[in-house]
């Protein structure tokens, strides 16, 4: 994420990735104030065996798209609410990427960032069976928790 005052929102993709007990590394790496660190983890993430990258940012939100462009790990980003204009900005700096560099671009805050994790066991999911069985029993628990009726 670009800062730590992402984690409220990011928490949640940590979150899914805990219940579906996945490996991650929860850090802030800036492409506007650590840009030297952002391209070392980006440069580097694919030998260090990282398969799925979540790359949350607000405002000017450049994070997703910066690691993208060195990186051809798949690459998610979450754009975070922002004061000024609610995460629009970020939602738009992250998913409006000229072609030819890709990020995967989820819903604005935690909505976003929950489906990010979710998203990234499926990347996973598909080379590994154990990983793939856990989310399916996810998903359905999530199906059977829906009442029928409000008085359910
Ligand atoms: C972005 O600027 C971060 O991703 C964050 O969403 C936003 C504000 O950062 P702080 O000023 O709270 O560190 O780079």
């Amino acid at each position: 994420m670009g800062s730590r005052s992402d984690w409220p929102t990011m928490k949640r993709a940590a979150d899914m990735l805990d219940e579906l007990g996945l490996d991650y590394d929860a850090r802030v790496v800036s492409a506007h104030r650590t840009p030297e660190r952002m391209a070392e983890f980006a440069q580097g993430a694919a030998d260090k065996g990282f398969k799925v990258i979540i790359a949350g940012a607000g405002g000017a939100a450049h994070l997703p798209g910066m690691i993208a462009s060195m990186t051809t790990l798949p690459v998610l980003g979450v754009p975070v609410e922002s004061k000024a204009l609610s995460g629009l900005d970020s939602l738009l700096s992250i998913a409006q990427m000229p072609g030819g560099v890709p990020v995967g671009t989820l819903a604005i805050g935690e909505a976003g960032a929950k489906n990010a994790g979710l998203l990234a066991a499926s990347i996973i999911a598909l080379g590994d069976d154990a990983v793939a069985k856990r989310l399916a029993d996810w998903r359905a628990a999530q199906t059977t928790a829906v009442p029928h009726s409000v008085s359910d």
